[in-house]
């Protein structure tokens, strides 16, 4: 039973998480949206003695995969197999603990979803409806909109694609395109009819404003939100076919080259991922009304979980439905939203190797900042400050206070209980409302929340061994701080079942420490847990200050790739027109040295120069002055254009220009000689 389902209306929870496309690694905007929170929900109901299974798997089918391989030169299975184990590694390596973690791509999931189509089909429960799409009569293919590109008809970027202009942010349909191309061999595609299958959304329009609308007001209001305003524009008819040659074939005689739509086949996988962990008793979890479904996904997936795919369980006939649906917001980076294709994003697997060991911190971190209500920022100065001023000065803190003094004062032996005072009746009164105050919260899929109440009990913590103040009872009252001590490792033990969802592999650390197995959720709360003479282990270190120079060099590597996105996206000037070899040899350019530089008193950007032209010494001013500092230049070799007609900047005569090329930022570099020559050397 959980805080909130006192009627026991649910026997166990089938819960989901959305599975990642297999054609990249995952990152923390991953991590903080639905793996995160969705590992904390299931290990919170594993602690509450729930019946719980936690399905996780691959979606290695859809267009761009077929497009990344087909850029490799491999077959897409090749780069499925690829980040499928990718991203099944950082899964483990953060801690988040599936039950199965499998992959469309598998049999059992081809048949499930084919069997799962087959039934649909022939009860009745599609439209069939012809359409033009494009062909590409040289690849022989239906071309998804993805393979096509053209003119946009918005802003005129002739390189957009048939779903989106990348340069305008538009949506398209292929047909919006002027002048479409096909990808797959630069020629024009035509327009052919095909035959799709689609079910009817618009048949289920009234019982979606019931089951939703009405009956589901406690959804999350951005998830309630979206459902109703897809409600209120009405249900149309939707494909779940594409013509394609990856994916699950569509099991039907006339249809040849064609597969699931990926969004149909996708949802049947975390039913086919039950199946494979529970062959012969996988039903009850998706279709005994015991069972709560909850599926944990980011927001741009709720249309395909709180309508498409529920519309397919209802037509189907013999599923559940889902019983909530907690999406949320997306998490941006620095500022600036994660994107895969700009590399703007903190990789799973390089933290990993930047930060070993500490995958906690990252937990913590993306809870704390969960996008549950609105998009949020991860920075890495919030990540310092998390964790230097959290856990290291409340959390390990007081773990560690409480440790060692247990070892200087008792010899490592939980000490006996003597009389209690106000304080120490107050503080067991106060932890005994934390599994339920957390708990409540986790059930509400408020894990913000949830977190803090769990910090909040090591602040409890804190708080109760300052005041009690062992360390000086010892000398004067002995069995103070043996009951100081006592009720301090109860909170230890209390935090080490309740912080064990967020941080699984501090709660391990902490069961070595302790020697304690952790409690069941329901039975923490007490203060009794540690029996008097129960042997604990030294501390080990729970959480480490980061210092600014680990930060700095994440936030280095964040504009090297900022500095990389604007180098491959440079647009050099155009070409000037053309002149002739006697305009160009009409300017003499030699090497000369710079060998005095000063500021030109009360401008900003001039320098003055001494430059040693070969032929003569003469006064340059150049306007570099704020990326160069003068003692920094001198003696360097520059490029001299010396027959330029002089001419007075502030009152100085300048007598010739330096040669300077323009760094991406603005700044001004010199052309020099990349060999030291003689100065007065003609530039030709
Ligand atoms: N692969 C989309 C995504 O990763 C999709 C989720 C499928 S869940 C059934 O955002
Ligand atoms: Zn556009």
């Amino acid at each position: 039973m959980t805080y909130t389902d006192k009627e026991n209306k649910f026997k166990r929870h089938t819960v989901t998480t959305a599975l990642p496309y297999a054609n990249g690694p995952i990152h923390i905007g991953h991590l903080a949206g639905v793996y995160v929170p969705a590992d904390i929900y299931v290990r919170y109901l594993r602690s509450m003695k729930e019946d719980v299974i936690f399905i996780g798997g691959s979606d290695e089918h859809g267009v761009p995969i077929t497009i990344k391989a087909r850029k490799e030169g491999v077959s897409p299975q090749v780069i499925v197999d690829r980040y499928h184990s990718i991203i099944k590694q950082s899964f483990i390596d953060f801690g988040i603990t599936y039950d199965i973690y499998s992959r469309t791509s598998s049999p059992t999931h081809h048949k499930t979803a084919s069997d799962f189509f087959t039934k649909l089909y022939s009860q009745g429960k599609f439209i069939e409806q012809t359409s033009n799409q494009y062909y590409d009569e040289t690849a022989k293919a239906f071309l998804a909109d993805r393979y096509i590109t053209g003119t946009c008809p918005h802003c005129g970027n002739e390189k957009a694609y048939g779903d989106q202009c990348e340069s305008c942010g538009t949506s398209l349909s292929a047909n919006d395109l002027i002048n479409p191309k096909s990808t797959l061999s630069d020629s024009v595609p035509v327009l052919k009819e095909t035959k799709h299958w689609f079910l009817p959304l618009n048949d289920y329009e009234g019982f979606m404003r019931e089951w939703i609308l009405d009956s589901h007001k406690e959804w999350k209001p951005n998830v309630y939100g979206q459902c109703k305003s897809w409600i209120d524009q009405g249900l149309h008819p939707r494909a779940v076919t594409r013509d394609l040659d990856w994916g699950v074939k569509v099991p039907l005689k006339d249809a040849e080259g064609k597969v699931l739509y990926v969004w149909f086949d996708a949802p049947i996988g975390y039913i086919s991922n039950t199946k494979e962990l529970l062959p012969n008793d996988w039903e009850k979890w998706w279709k005994d009304k015991e069972t709560k479904l909850v599926h944990f996904i980011g927001k741009d997936n709720i249309v395909f979980h709180c309508i498409i795919f529920p519309a397919m369980l209802k037509a189907e006939g013999s599923y559940i439905l889902p019983e909530n649906i907690p999406a949320n917001e997306f998490l941006n980076l620095e500022s600036d939203k994660i994107s895969t294709s700009k590399n703007w994003a903190v990789w799973l697997h390089e933290y990993l190797e930047d930060m070993p060991n500490k995958q906690d911190v990252l937990r913590y971190v993306l809870c704390a900042n969960a996008p549950e209500t609105k998009d949020n920022d991860f920075t890495w100065k919030d990540f310092q400050t998390r964790n230097n001023s959290e856990l290291v000065a409340i959390l390990g803190n007081f773990i560690n206070r409480t440790i060692v003094l247990t070892h200087k004062y008792f010899e490592g032996r939980v000490p006996k209980r003597g009389e209690l005072n106000q304080l120490d009746i107050q503080t067991i009164e106060e932890i005994k409302t934390f599994p339920e105050r957390i708990g409540v919260n986790i059930e509400h899929y408020k894990f913000r929340e949830a977190l803090t109440e769990m910090m909040n009990l090591a602040r409890l913590g804190n708080k109760y061994l300052t005041e009690c103040e062992p360390w000086k009872t010892y000398k004067t009252d002995i069995a103070r701080t043996e009951t100081s001590i006592n009720i301090s490792l109860q909170i230890c033990a209390n935090l080490l079942t309740l912080c064990e969802p967020f941080l699984p592999f501090t709660s391990a650390k902490l069961q070595r420490t302790l020697n304690l197995r952790p409690t069941p959720w329901f039975e923490a709360g007490r203060d009794d847990i540690l029996k008097q003479g129960h042997k604990i282990e030294e501390a080990e270190l729970l959480f480490e200050r980061i210092e600014d120079a680990t930060i700095e060099a994440q936030v280095q590597k964040l504009l090297d790739t900022k500095k990389d996105n604007e180098k491959s996206n440079y647009v050099p000037s155009s070409q000037k027109d053309n002149i002739e070899f006697d305009d160009f040899a009409k300017m003499d350019i030699r090497t000369g040295t710079i060998i005095e530089a000063e500021k030109v008193p009360k401008t900003k950007k001039l320098l003055k120069l001494l430059i040693d032209t070969g032929i003569d010494q003469r006064i340059i001013v150049s306007g570099i002055a704020e990326y160069y500092d003068p003692k920094d230049i001198v003696g360097k070799q520059v490029s001299v254009l010396v027959n330029l007609a002089p001419k007075d900047l502030k009152g100085i005569k300048s007598q010739g220009m330096i040669l300077m090329a323009e760094d991406l930022d603005g700044k001004l570099v010199f052309v020099s000689p990349t060999q030291n020559v003689v100065n007065g050397s003609e530039i030709k």
